[in-house]
């Protein structure tokens, strides 16, 4: 494939003023017309021909006002349309007509059909499979569709924007026009036909113009939308509270759809789900459901200012909305249910996510300078370390100027296809602030280091606190300068009080908040009352590694007292993670308690803490994953004996508090009504985190399966039948619950998926030839993306001991089920080769069969672009 670069951006040659589209849907076949008015732009030369995107596409029909283009006038192939001779000056309509199979296209990408419903998926480039277009984002213009369709098979016609006139054409067949007042890009277009159910409801904006919303489902389902649309609702009125941002539209409606390659789109006006972040009751969702759906709802909704009214001038401006959009839903999350769990939930997914890709061959900067294949970069680090940076300029400039920079960027930017360039500097207008040395982490890759050394004298009470940061050069190789980060802090004494004080020397310290913008920078702090604990890096204010040569004594000290609960929780957690670590990185025997009998005691005694939120504490008792300490660990990792060590530290944690689990699981009644709030589930989470050390600590698998009988709700069903696939995958208890469990929910297509992908992740060399089985069961299908995902994905990218066997058996099997999948859906056959990411930590023998599998689909003709990008980059 063809690399794309940043720096070859220029504009098109032709400037689209606005596009009339009739779609006519059939059984087995569509016919696309589209009307676009066009002109040639100024400056660009009068013989210049047109040249517009296609793929896989037909062409029926070509006019230019109204008269057939002649056959020397135009080339037309299945990925490109060129017109030649077209006028210098005038304004012209070019009719283009296209046929498409969409019940064929199996890509998911463009229009498609999905349990008989026809709807379209468009971000990125997925337009030019339903007609020739200008198909980049910097393209906008109003669009008009109109929708034909059979009225059987199609009664409920949409697309973006308001409604317009509808009728019956005879024959069965039925229209409806969608009329959008707002200029888009073409990504952002919608249609969806089908035989669907609605609820509906409203919401006034705060001028006071009164929104329609829908939710539209398969048949049956509609009930299981309640609660996206209560999330709906809430997204509206905090966005209108926090940023200052309505609805612009009459309409907003959500459509619910099986076979979706993404989590869900932003259309304008129609956002189009994946159903799993949709659908949801008691008995088939569990509470971790209902908090995705929640964020889910919100980030797309929040798309329609950030992303849609300011879109991106082009893909590698991608985390222009993406990385802004999941902060503004991180932040809704936080406002609606509980900051510090929201944050210790993100900074996991970051952990987990983003560092091991900042850190492996396919790291690229947040706005990265090229592509092969633009589906390959919804990355974490152009979502998740995108949204960090917009935490860091909140962090940086404090809430005000934040607030007036988000101010400025709207008025600003209002109708713009615009770039990160643009982005930070309405903040450096907003706060008359130079953010160069900040705008650095747009382009270089990489997780930075801040390092920490601290120095008390007692003679003077003077205490100074050192900063050093530094950026290995990656594998992409983008530069390693000194950035400007935030760095909150606190000073806390023996009682768990902020000391207030400030720096009688050194750099600039706004607030807690040091604004770190040199290599190395010291502050020196008089009369501090005593040698303080350092808390630092609260909240995780910037995405660094922290090396932080703390005692251990200091530490267990802050796990208790320290006045930011986030850093309570860190301080655990880093503790755990380094302990794991050096026990995974040992050869023979294992230490039967890796962490230690202090920090275990601080663990149990965090978890029966009843001052304490119940959620806080469920994140206490979860333990970093085996793939965070295998980076950790960095080089020569065995996934064995990490699991190993992990499994030997829960024993030690369920055997010391024995007394408190118990306590814990019998504070929560298994038949207490359901309720989806944040604080019922945080006390769900609690209480099945006890239940999985009781289980372990006592050799039980009976407590988990006797839970999965009498659970009230999937939540306390799905932990404890985790609790049976990870911590007892051979009892014969586990398979008699996983076929309870299958009989129940057999017709539940996002149980049955929830079911596959707990036996994916089973860990154990067992678990391959159970897989092997379960790839061939009736209800598998690798053409619905959220089955594929559930069982080879979750195998491929959350199961290293069993994916890692040493044999290399399960890279072997992995290779043949992306090949198979590669010929069905490219987009995500490339995003679960990603589990390749970190092979390069592993041992040397788990290295080479990785690296035999890798060459070997390297050299296969038949790979998709996407693949080949994600193979080739995985190598070099
Ligand atoms: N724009 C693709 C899906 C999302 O990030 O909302
Ligand atoms: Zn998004």
């Amino acid at each position: 494939g063809q690399t794309v670069k940043l720096a070859d951006y220029s504009e098109t040659d032709f400037v689209f003023k606005d596009v009339f589209l009739t779609i006519r849907l059939f059984e087995g076949s569509a016919e696309i017309d589209s009307e676009i008015r066009i002109e040639r732009r100024a400056g660009t030369a009068p013989d210049a021909p047109l040249v517009l995107d296609g793929d896989e596409l037909t062409l029926t029909h070509l006019k230019l006002n109204g008269r057939a283009v002649a056959e020397a006038d135009y080339d037309a192939s299945a990925d490109r349309l060129k017109v030649r001779n077209l006028p210098a000056d005038d304004e012209f309509v070019l009719h283009v007509g296209t046929r498409i199979v969409p019940e064929r296209n199996t890509k998911l990408m463009g229009l498609y059909r999905s349990n008989g419903i026809w709807c379209t998926q468009c971000e990125a480039e997925g337009f030019r499979r339903i007609t020739y277009f200008y198909d980049r984002p910097d393209v906008l213009i109003p669009y008009k569709v109109r929708i034909e369709a059979p009225k059987d098979a199609a009664p409920v016609l949409l697309s973006n924007g308001n409604p317009g006139e509808s009728g019956d054409l005879g024959d069965g067949r039925h229209y409806a026009v969608w009329d959008d007042p707002f200029k888009k890009p073409s990504y952002l277009f919608a249609i969806v036909a089908g035989d669907l159910e609605r609820i509906g409801d409203s919401f006034t904006t705060a001028s006071g113009t009164e929104v329609t919303l829908g939710i539209y489902t398969d048949k049956g389902k509609s009930h299981q939308a309640e609660y996206a649309m209560d999330a709906l609702k809430r997204s509206m009125a905090w966005d209108e509270r926090r940023f200052g941002r309505e609805y612009d539209l009459d309409v907003f409606n959500i459509v619910a759809i099986a076979d979706f390659n993404m989590g869900a789109m932003e259309n304008k006006g129609l956002n189009v789900f994946n159903h799993k972040y949709v659908l949801l009751d008691p008995d088939t969702a569990t509470d971790q459901d209902y908090a995705g759906v929640e964020t889910v709802i919100a980030h797309e909704y929040f798309h329609n200012w950030t992303g849609n009214r300011i879109t991106c001038r082009d893909w590698f401006q991608l985390c222009l909305k993406e990385g802004l959009t999941v902060f503004r839903d991180q932040e809704f999350t936080a406002d609606e249910r509980d900051r510090t769990v929201q944050r210790i939930g993100s900074v996991r997914r970051l952990k987990s996510m983003q560092f091991p890709e900042d850190q492996g061959p396919l790291q690229h900067p947040v706005r990265p300078g090229e592509y092969r294949e633009i589906n390959n970069f919804y990355t974490a680090t152009v979502y998740d370390k995108g949204a960090e940076l917009v935490r860091m300029i909140a962090t940086l400039l404090g809430p005000e100027d934040f607030r007036k920079g988000m101010d400025l960027y709207f008025q600003r930017h209002d109708g713009d296809a615009a770039t990160i360039e643009e982005f930070v500097k309405v903040f450096e207008d907003a706060a008359s602030t130079d953010l160069s040395r900040f705008a650095l982490w747009y382009h270089q890759a990489g997780t930075p280091t801040l390092t920490i050394t601290e120095d008390y004298d007692a003679s003077d009470d003077r205490y100074t606190l050192t900063l050093a940061q530094s950026l290995n050069q990656g594998a992409a190789k983008t530069g390693t300068e000194p950035m400007l980060l935030p760095v909150k802090f606190g000073l806390v004494g023996p009682n768990g009080e902020d000391r207030a004080v400030s720096a009688s020397r050194g750099g600039d310290i706004r607030d807690d908040v040091i604004q770190l913008s040199e290599a190395e920078e010291s502050f020196v702090f008089e009369n501090v009352g005593g040698k303080p604990f350092l808390s630092v890096l609260r909240d995780f204010s910037a995405p660094v590694n922290l090396v932080h040569a703390q005692s251990e004594a200091d530490r267990l000290a802050l796990a208790r007292l320290d006045p930011n609960p986030f850093n309570r929780w860190r301080t655990l957690n880093d503790l755990v993670g380094e302990r794991l670590a050096k026990a995974g990185s040992q050869t023979g025997d294992q230490p039967t308690d890796p962490l230690g009998n202090e920090l275990v005691g601080s663990i149990v005694e965090t978890a029966g803490d009843d001052g304490l939120d119940p959620a806080f504490r469920a994140q206490v008792l979860n333990l970093p994953a085996d793939m965070e300490i295998a980076r950790l660990i960095g080089a020569n990792v065995d996934p064995d004996r990490i699991h190993a060590a992990a499994t030997s530290a829960r024993e030690a944690i369920a055997a010391k508090g024995r007394s408190v689990f118990e306590r814990l699981l019998n504070a929560t009644p298994a038949d207490a009504r359901f309720s989806p709030d944040a604080a019922s589930a945080g006390k769900r989470a609690l209480a099945n985190a006890a239940l999985g050390y009781a289980a372990v600590g006592e050799g039980r698998p009976d407590r988990a399966f006797e839970r999965i009988g009498n659970a009230s709700n999937m939540t306390d069903r799905q932990a404890a039948l985790a609790i049976l696939v990870f911590r007892f995958p051979d009892h014969e208890m586990t398979q008699r619950a996983l076929d309870i469990f299958y009989e129940r929910y057999e017709s539940e297509a996002l149980v049955l998926d929830k079911w596959f992908a707990l036996q994916g992740a089973a860990p154990g060399t067992a678990t391959l030839d159970r897989i092997e089985v379960l790839y061939r069961h009736p209800r598998f299908t690798l053409k619905n993306p959220n089955r594929a995902r559930s069982l080879i994905g979750s195998f491929a990218g959350m199961n290293p001991t069993a994916f890692n066997r040493a044999d290399g058996r399960g890279y072997a099997w992995f290779r043949d089920r992306l090949l198979e999948l590669d010929a069905i859906n490219p987009q995500i056959a490339a995003r679960m080769a990603t589990a390749f990411r970190t092979w390069r930590m592993l041992e040397e023998e788990r290295q080479r069969k990785i690296h035999d599998v890798l060459s070997g689909l390297a050299n296969m003709p038949q790979l998709s672009k996407d693949l080949r990008d994600i193979v080739d980059r995985t190598l070099a």
